[in-house]
């Protein structure tokens, strides 16, 4: 089987080239780089196929589609602030290189193509978990585009038979996540703090919740959809159907790293929504998935993973 992974030197796509290369695969990475880095890709970089490009060129696509059977649509402008701050060019990027994937995929007979959708579509649906069923309310530019990006993906099934799966990720946590940025995931600069003999802020009273899914998980999730027949068009999410608040995300990784009993609290940051929670049964009706990692024994193996042990 060949595999095209885009974004494929990024956090999630590089756990899931492993995954790929692992099982065999013949695997295809497109990514220009952007936010991901060849490191990520280093432990395999001698059998696969790197191409440094936009995903958003017709002609690059068509070079790292070639001779493929599955696409695995990683690549996307993944922070929301950037698409607020540059809606036009991140369009360009998130929905423009959706399509490009989905005609290059057409015209080169590929198989199946799975698509990293977000739970941003949902927006702020209180204290109710958020089941694929409800109206999508998106609330920026990043949740417009991946949900438009969704559509394409559905109507590129039923207009051409091309199957597609459309994965709408939670707060997904694991090695390789980038820090960097004060948008970074939660967990990430966390981490990075607490290792840095620093003390992490909470933005309100700690008391939000989120939806962790730990990297794996999600790698197992693309692999199930990529090796499904039926149905074509799935749109599914991908949590673990339970939540984490704050203040126990912080405890637990104190308790691993060896921080301050208790964080440094600061002002809610606007437009946060509060809680975050996915519906599971699709995800397991249609592809036999469940999250298996609970949050704790992710948080683990990522300390470990970061301190090298
Ligand atoms: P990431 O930034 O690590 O990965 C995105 C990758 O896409 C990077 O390697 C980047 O260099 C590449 N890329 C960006 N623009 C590109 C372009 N024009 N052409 C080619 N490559 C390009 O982020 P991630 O967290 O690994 O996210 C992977 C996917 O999952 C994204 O589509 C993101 O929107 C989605 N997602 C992530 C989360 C999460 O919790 N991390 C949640 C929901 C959805
Ligand atoms: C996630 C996605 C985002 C979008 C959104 C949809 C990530 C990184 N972001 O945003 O792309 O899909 O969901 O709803 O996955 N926090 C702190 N201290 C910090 C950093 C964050 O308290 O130093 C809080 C933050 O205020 C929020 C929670 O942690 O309440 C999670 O923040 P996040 O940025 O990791 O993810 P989220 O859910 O806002």
């Amino acid at each position: 089987m060949k595999s095209l992974v885009t974004g494929g030197a990024g956090f999630i796509g590089s756990h899931l080239v492993d995954a790929l290369v692992a099982a065999g695969d013949q695997v295809v990475v497109l990514d220009d780089l952007s936010t991901g880095r060849r490191e990520n890709l280093a432990q395999v970089a001698d059998v696969i196929e790197f191409i440094e490009g936009d995903v958003a060129d017709r002609a690059t696509v068509d070079r790292a589609v070639a001779g493929c059977d599955r696409v695995f649509h990683q690549a996307a402008v993944a922070s929301v602030p950037a698409t607020v701050e540059r809606p036009v060019a991140t369009h360009h990027v998130n929905l423009g290189g959706a399509l490009m994937v989905l005609e290059a995929a057409r015209a080169a007979g590929v198989k199946r193509v799975v698509f990293a959708s977000s739970a941003a579509v949902y927006g702020d649906t209180g204290a109710e978990a958020c089941v694929e069923t409800a109206a999508p309310n998106p609330q920026s530019p990043y949740a417009v585009e991946k949900l438009a990006a969704e559509t394409y993906m559905r109507v590129w099934a039923d207009l051409y038979g091309l199957p597609t799966a459309s994965l709408r990720y939670f707060n997904v946590f694991g090695p390789r996540q980038d820090p960097s940025s004060p948008y970074s995931g939660v967990i990430s600069i966390f981490v990075d703090r607490l290792r840095r003999g620093l003390v992490p802020t909470i933005f309100g009273d700690g008391e939000q919740t989120r939806d962790f899914v730990f990297v794996a998980d999600v790698v197992r999730a693309n692999l199930a959809a990529g090796a499904l027949d039926a149905p074509a068009g799935l749109v599914c999410n991908i949590g673990r159907g339970e939540t984490t608040t704050l203040k126990q995300l912080y405890g637990h990784l104190a308790a691993l790293l060896g921080g301050p009993p208790a964080p440094h609290f600061g002002p809610a940051r606007a437009g946060d929504i509060r809680d975050s929670k996915a519906r599971v049964d699709r995800a397991f009706e249609a592809l036999g998935w469940r999250a298996q990692v609970p949050v704790a024994d992710g948080l683990r193996a990522l300390v470990e993973a970061v301190q090298g042990t």
